[in-house]
């Protein structure tokens, strides 16, 4: 199970004020897990400290140059060495079924670039493997790193409130989540679906399972042709079949 998370990153700063916040924050407060920073520029030599130069061949933009990258690699990765990954956009793309395996590890080391990119040469000696958080292009590794870091401290044991677990989140079984209400029980003329407030629990879980079905097939037929089937879903499908009309409007507010 993850204990540490090690980022590679020229700045530092980014992840300062994120490891407070939220899940995350409270996992790291309470020593779930630890976040620790390794910057390139502190193994810079020069007066300059500096961590980028022109790329060979020409072309815009700057490029990281090895040796204070790979210092900061070597650093964070450890003795024995740990795994090294790095945010990239030709990285694999990151899915539940990654994170899952991601938070299974004693440690993280993340590696992220800026500018146009890393020295290749440190990519084929120091880094171990890619991931990508999707096919669009960022300034760099950090907002991936962090939607990473999020993702998985989620998944340690004890970092979800007392009655959530990680394993009953919907994607966990492959499929989006159902929707969900508050009170008021009416808002602006809109009802809360009745079966919400019957307190039959089980006709309640009948419902979500249904309806996580309904969205994920309208939305994400992909993820819908993978997800295991249980053996209730035929049963829960009849009973809740999809509807295309949005539940009755009340004939006047209620409440609010
Ligand atoms: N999912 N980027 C990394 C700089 C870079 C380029 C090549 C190493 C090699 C991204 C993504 C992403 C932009 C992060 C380029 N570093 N990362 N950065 N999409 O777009 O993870």
């Amino acid at each position: 199970m993850l204990k540490s998370i090690h980022v590679v990153t020229l700045f530092p700063d980014w992840f300062e004020h994120f490891k407070t916040l939220g899940l995350t924050g409270r996992a790291i407060s309470e020593g779930k897990v630890e976040l620790r920073c390794f910057d390139p520029r502190e193994h810079a030599s020069g007066v300059h400290r500096s961590v980028d130069d022109r790329p060979y061949g020409g072309g815009p933009g700057m490029v990281m140059r090895p040796e204070p990258l790979a210092l900061a690699i070597e650093a964070a990765r450890g003795d024995p060495p740990a795994v090294v990954s790095a945010l990239t956009p030709q990285g694999r793309r990151i899915d539940q079924q990654s994170i899952a395996r991601l938070a299974a590890r004693e440690q993280l080391v993340l590696v992220c670039g800026r500018y146009e990119g890393i020295d290749q040469r440190v990519i084929d000696a120091l880094v171990d493997e890619e991931w990508s958080i999707g096919d669009y292009v960022l300034s760099g590794g950090e907002p991936a790193a962090a939607v990473l870091i999020d993702a998985v401290v989620r998944q340690l044991p004890g970092v979800l409130g007392h009655d959530q677990s990680a394993g009953e989140d919907s994607f966990a079984a492959g499929l989006l989540d159902h929707p969900h209400y508050t009170r008021p029980d009416c808002w602006r003329r809109r009802a809360v679906p009745e079966v919400l407030l019957s307190g039959d629990h089980d006709r309640i879980a009948r419902w979500r399972r249904a309806q996580a079905l309904h969205r994920t097939r309208r939305l994400r037929p992909d993820l819908h042709s993978a997800a295991p089937a249980e053996p209730m879903d035929q049963a829960v499908l009849e009973e809740f079949p999809e509807e295309f009309l949005p539940p009755a409007l009340y004939p006047e507010d209620k409440s609010e």
